[in-house]
């Protein structure tokens, strides 16, 4: 029952919660352990009619930590059998010791451990064991630590296989208290492809496009901006004259406020009014007349807001007859002031 108290106190050492202070450095160590070891030795030929059962005792061990993996040790124990004389037909104990080697491997430089040995065991008589087995060291200081572990043993001059187990306290000696700063572990960087963006779907990506937020309908060009074109934009007016006059019907004022409009639209742009009269009468007064003419309605865009200086007027008489016939009708054709206004304005390409 004792072996189960032991096991059970393994199993509870490798399941505590406490983590190994890793990265022990190496050093010398010294510990001192329970122990208990389940022998059943029948008829020991050293006594005759001797079985030597369970023992339970203590023991002593030195120690190297060369590396976080491995380290080596002396132990020794002092054991006490308990043992049945056959012959004698009585109970009583038997001392023994043991004393050995073992050499440690640490899984993982971290809590658990392996180990295998060889042992030498002085019970009624020596024997030489090799074992092997596994244990668990929790540390309470950067030095203190406790252990816990089994074996089994086989022995080499006899045909014994038993099983011990060891509950200890060491100090391991040289460990460097300084805290450790934990270091941070860095960020993860979360990288998300992402589909190179068009805001304005104007077939130009983002990085390239200096013109955000292009209307839809507009042709862009290769930066992502509108295209422009120039384009000629005209306006003209006829205001014909009853024969020997000057005077504007007030039918065109709509035809002059257009043209008004025109110029105030186009900012750069002159107006030529060219001031025209018909063949009857003397060619000199005519071309007075034509001039008149034109002057009357350059007042009218004036009265309409379009400056002077944007204003010329030409005075051509019969010079330059629209219809050459001599008929009322074409007399009433060539009495006229005309006018022709071009710009060029800057307009959108449409896509
Ligand atoms: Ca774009
Ligand atoms: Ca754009």
């Amino acid at each position: 029952m004792k072996l189960k108290s032991l096991t059970i106190a393994i199993a509870l050492a490798a399941t505590s919660a406490s983590t190994f202070a890793a990265d022990k450095e190496e050093g010398f160590y010294l510990g001192a352990f329970g122990d208990y070891y389940d022998a059943s030795w029948k008829n020991m030929r050293a006594q005759a009619g001797l079985d030597v059962n369970e023992s339970t005792g203590w023991g002593v061990e030195a120690g190297y930590r060369f590396s976080d993996y491995w380290s080596a040790r002396l132990e020794y124990a002092d054991m006490d059998f308990n043992a049945f004389d056959k012959v004698a037909g009585n109970r009583n104990n038997i001392d023994g010791e043991r004393y050995g080697i073992d050499a440690l491997y640490h899984l993982d430089g971290g809590p658990f451990y392996g180990l295998f040995g060889i042992k030498e065991m002085d019970v009624v008589d020596d024997n030489t064991f090799l074992n092997a087995g596994v244990g668990y060291q929790h540390f309470i200081t950067d030095g203190l630590f406790v252990n816990a572990e089994t074996s089994v043993y086989q022995g080499l001059d006899k045909g014994y296989t038993d099983v011990g187990a060891k509950i200890g306290i060491n100090y391991l000696f040289g460990q460097n208290s300084a805290p450790v700063e934990p270091v941070q572990p860095a960020p993860d960087v979360v990288e998300v492809a992402v589909a190179p963006a068009d805001s304005d779907n104007d077939n130009i990506l983002d990085a390239d496009d200096k013109c955000p937020n292009t209307p839809m309908e507009d042709a862009v060009d290769g930066t992502g901006c509108t295209l422009y074109e120039d384009r000629e934009v005209t306006t003209s007016l006829l205001v014909t004259f009853p024969h020997d006059s000057a005077e504007v019907g007030s039918q065109y004022f709509t035809d002059i406020a257009s043209v008004s409009e025109f110029l105030k639209e186009h900012t750069d742009t002159t107006v030529l009014l060219e001031g025209h009269a018909s063949a009857v009468g003397d060619a000199n007064y005519n071309k007075t007349l034509s001039k008149k003419r034109a002057d009357d309605v350059a007042a009218e865009l004036v009265k309409d807001g379009i400056a002077e200086d944007r204003i010329t007027t030409v005075g051509l008489g019969e010079e330059r007859l629209k219809n050459t016939a001599n008929t009322k009708a074409a007399h009433a054709e060539n009495r006229r002031v005309e006018a022709h206004v071009k710009s060029i304005e800057r307009v959108k390409v449409k896509r």
